[in-house]
C-alpha cells in the first residue's frame, strides 16, 4: 500500500512509522472484515485535505461562519450525487459516522419513550436498531425481532410484534445477515402500522449503487448509510430522504437536517464530505458495477466452497457480500478461530450467531466479507484457495483443542488460545501462502 507521507516522518517519526506498519499490516493480510474496505487514493486524498481546517456548521448558503464559498460546492455537490445515486429526494451528507446518523434520525422523529422496532442485535443488526446497551434503546422502548430457526428473516413474525406495539420506526437494516433483504415486505408492515420505515444500508450501500443489490428507496421512508463500507469512500454517513418520505411527511428532510444540526452535531467534516462526493462518482463508474457484481460471486464461492468443506453457514450460503459461519458443529470457539485465522493473516472477526448458545464475547460464529479482497482483485479463483485455508486452519485448530481436552473455560483464556496457535504448524505454512497472494493483489488505492 502506498503511504505518502513524508512530512508526518520529518516531523513525528514515532506517528509515521506506526502507519507505515499499518499500510504494511494492510498490504500483507487479507481484510475480510465484511464492513471493511479500502478507499481509493482520490478519497483517501481529499480526507488528508485543507478541507479539515473549516468550520462550516450549518447547511449550505445558511451558515454560521464565514469563508464558505468552496465548501458550500463542494456539500451541494456531494448532497446532489447522492440524490443521483440512491434516486432519494433529498440527501443530508453531514452525519459523521453511522451510529450518530441513526440516532438523529430517532431524534427528528421520536420523543424518549416511543417504540423502534429493529433486528435483534444478536440476530445479526446493530447496536442502534435497539440494543438495550445503546441509547436506542435506553431512551427509546426498543422491540426487537429475531430471524426464524433457519436463519432467514420472518416476515410474519416481525408483522405480529409490529401489530401488538405499534412502533414509531420500524427499522429494517443488517450488520451480519448474508441474505437479501425483502425491502416490500417491510414496507407493507410499515405502512400496516403507520410506522415510519427507515432502512440502515451501511454494509450494503455500495452493492445498491452498483446496482446489485435491490434499492429499498421504492419502499423505505428514510434511508441512512455509512460511506466507509462496500462503498468505498472515507468514514462518514448520509440520511436520506424517499420521495415515499416526502409523500409521507413533506417536512421530513427539515426534519433530518436539523436533527443533525444543531440538535445532534457541531461542524460538518468537510474533508469526509468531499471525500464521499468522490466516492459517490466513482460508484457511477462501469468499473463500479463491475466491482459490485464480483463481490457477491466471489461471496458465493467463498460460500460454497466452505459448506462443501463442512462448515454450517447461517441462513444456508450468501447472496450478498457477506458469510456468518456458525462453528458449533466443529466445536470451535469464535475467538479461537478469528484468532487463529488472523495469526496466517486473515483478517475477519468473531460474531454471534442466531440463538447462539454463548455470550456475545465468547461468540460461536466468525463473520467474513468478500469487498475488502475484491478491492484487491482478488476473484473465484483465490476464494477456492482461501476456503480451503480457513477449513484447513479451523481443522487443525480443533484438532489440537481436542487432543489436549481443552475445556471451553480453558478457552476463554487468551494465553491458551496463544499455545494452541502457536503449535499449529497449519496456521505458519497457510500465512506464507497468503502473504504470496497478497503480493500478487496489491493494495492500488484503485477504484
Ligand atoms: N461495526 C460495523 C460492522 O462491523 O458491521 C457496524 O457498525
Amino acid at each position: 500500500m502506498k503511504v505518502y507521507i513524508p512530512q508526518i516522518k520529518k516531523v513525528d517519526p514515532e506517528m509515521a512509522d506506526l502507519i507505515v506498519k499499518e499500510g504494511k499490516r494492510q498490504e500483507e493480510t487479507l481484510m475480510m472484515i465484511p464492513s471493511e474496505n479500502i478507499a481509493s487514493e482520490a478519497v483517501q486524498q481529499a480526507v488528508g485535505s485543507c478541507l479539515g481546517n473549516k468550520y462550516a456548521e450549518g447547511y449550505p448558503g445558511r451558515r454560521y461562519y464565514q469563508g464558505q464559498e468552496f465548501v458550500d460546492h463542494i456539500e451541494n455537490l456531494t448532497k446532489k450525487r447522492a440524490e443521483k445515486v440512491f434516486g432519494v429526494a433529498h440527501a443530508n451528507v453531514q452525519a459523521l459516522s453511522g451510529s450518530p446518523a441513526n440516532l438523529a434520525v430517532y431524534l427528528g422523529l421520536l420523543k424518549p419513550g416511543d417504540t423502534i422496532l429493529g433486528l435483534d442485535l444478536a440476530h445479526g443488526g446493530h447496536l442502534t436498531h435497539g440494543a438495550k446497551v445503546s441509547t436506542s434503546g435506553i431512551y427509546y422502548k426498543s422491540v426487537s425481532y429475531t430471524l426464524n430457526k433457519q436463519g432467514k428473516m420472518d416476515y410474519e413474525a416481525i408483522e405480529k410484534l409490529a401489530l401488538k406495539h405499534k412502533p414509531q420506526i420500524i427499522v429494517a437494516g443488517i450488520t451480519a445477515y448474508p441474505l437479501k433483504v425483502n425491502w416490500s415486505k417491510f414496507a407493507q408492515i410499515a405502512d400496516k402500522v403507520g410506522a415510519y420505515l427507515m432502512t440502515d444500508i451501511a454494509h450494503l450501500s455500495g452493492l445498491i449503487a452498483a446496482g446489485v443489490y435491490p434499492s429499498p428507496a421504492p419502499y423505505a421512508h428514510i434511508i441512512t448509510t455509512t460511506t466507509h463500507k462496500t462503498l468505498r469512500g472515507p468514514r462518514g454517513a448520509m440520511i436520506m430522504v424517499t420521495k415515499k418520505g416526502v409523500k409521507k411527511n413533506p417536512d421530513l428532510p427539515k426534519i433530518i437536517d436539523s436533527a443533525v444540526f444543531p440538535r445532534l452535531q457541531g461542524g460538518p467534516h468537510m474533508n469526509a464530505i468531499a471525500g464521499i462526493g468522490i466516492a459517490l462518482k466513482e460508484s457511477m463508474s462501469p468499473r463500479f458495477k463491475k466491482y459490485g457484481e464480483q463481490i457477491i460471486k466471489n461471496s458465493q464461492t467463498l460460500a460454497k466452497e466452505l459448506k462443501s468443506k463442512g462448515f454450517h453457514l447461517v441462513a444456508g450460503g450468501s447472496n450478498t457480500h457477506l458469510i456468518l459461519i456458525d462453528l458449533r458443529n466443529k466445536g470451535v470457539m469464535g475467538n479461537l478461530a478469528a484468532e487463529a485465522l488472523e495469526a496466517a493473516n486473515i483478517v475477519l472477526n468473531r460474531n454471534s450467531v442466531p440463538f447462539d448458545t454463548n455470550p456475545p464475547f465468547y461468540s460461536s460464529g466468525i463473520r467474513m466479507g468478500t469487498p475488502g479482497i475484491t478491492s484487491r482483485g482478488m476473484k473465484e479463483k483465490e476464494m477456492i484457495k482461501l476456503a480451503s485455508w480457513i477449513s484447513k486452519i479451523i481443522d487443525d485448530i480443533a484438532r489440537i483443542q481436542s487432543e489436549q481436552e481443552l475445556t471451553f473455560d480453558q478457552i476463554k483464556k487468551s494465553a491458551t488460545r496463544k499455545k494452541i496457535i502457536a503449535s499449529s504448524k497449519v496456521i505458519k505454512e497457510v500465512k506464507a501462502e497468503v502473504i504470496k497472494l497478497c503480493k500478487k493483489f496489491p493494495v492500488l488505492g484503485e477504484y
